[in-house]
C-alpha cells in the first residue's frame, strides 16, 4: 500500500479533557507518524472555510461553533494508508454507533463532541494538510 499523508484534529473536547497524548499513542502504535503540528485555536472564518463541503447541512453552525469553543491540536499524519487507516483508528462520527477500542469509542461524548476529525479521501486530505500547513512545515519523508 502507499504512504499517504492525511489531516488530522484533536478537537476542543479532547484537548480539554487532556488525552492529546493518548490520542497521539493511537496514531503511533498504528505506525503513523506525526509530520507536522500546532495548536491553534480556530477563528469562526478558518472553521468555516475548512468545513465549507458541510455548509448546506442543518449541523453547520454547531460544527462551526464547537471547533471555536477551545483550542484544536492539528496535525499531518503519514504512513501506509494513512487516509483509511486513521478513519478506522477514529471509529464512526457518533460515538454510540463506533467500535470498541476506537478514538471515539473511548474518548468523544456526542456526535457534536466527537474528539477528532480525520480527512475522509485523498483529494480531501491534500486540500485539507495544505488548508493548515505550509510544504516547508510538513516534515515527512
Ligand atoms: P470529521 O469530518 O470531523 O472527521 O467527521 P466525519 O467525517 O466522521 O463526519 P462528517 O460527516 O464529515 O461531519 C463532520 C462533523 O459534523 C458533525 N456532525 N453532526 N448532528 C449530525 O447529524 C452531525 N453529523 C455530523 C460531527 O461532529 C462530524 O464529526
Ligand atoms: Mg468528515
Amino acid at each position: 500500500m502507499a504512504i499517504e499523508r492525511t489531516l488530522s484534529i484533536v478537537k476542543p473536547d479532547a484537548v480539554g479533557k487532556n488525552v492529546i497524548g493518548k490520542i497521539y499513542d493511537r496514531f503511533e502504535s498504528a505506525g503513523l507518524k506525526v509530520v507536522a503540528a500546532k495548536m491553534k485555536h480556530l477563528s469562526r472564518a478558518e472553521a468555516e472555510g475548512f468545513y465549507a463541503v458541510h455548509k448546506a447541512r442543518p449541523f453547520f453552525n454547531d460544527l462551526v461553533s464547537f471547533m471555536i469553543s477551545g483550542p484544536v491540536m492539528i496535525q499531518t499524519l503519514e504512513g501506509e494508508g494513512a487516509i483509511l487507516k486513521n478513519r478506522e483508528l477514529m471509529g464512526a462520527t457518533d460515538p454510540k454507533q463506533a467500535d470498541k477500542g476506537t478514538i471515539r469509542a473511548d474518548f468523544a461524548d456526542s456526535i457534536d463532541a466527537n474528539a477528532v476529525h480525520g480527512s475522509d479521501s485523498a483529494e480531501n486530505a491534500a486540500i485539507e494538510i495544505a488548508y493548515f500547513f505550509a510544504s516547508s512545515e510538513v516534515y515527512g519523508r
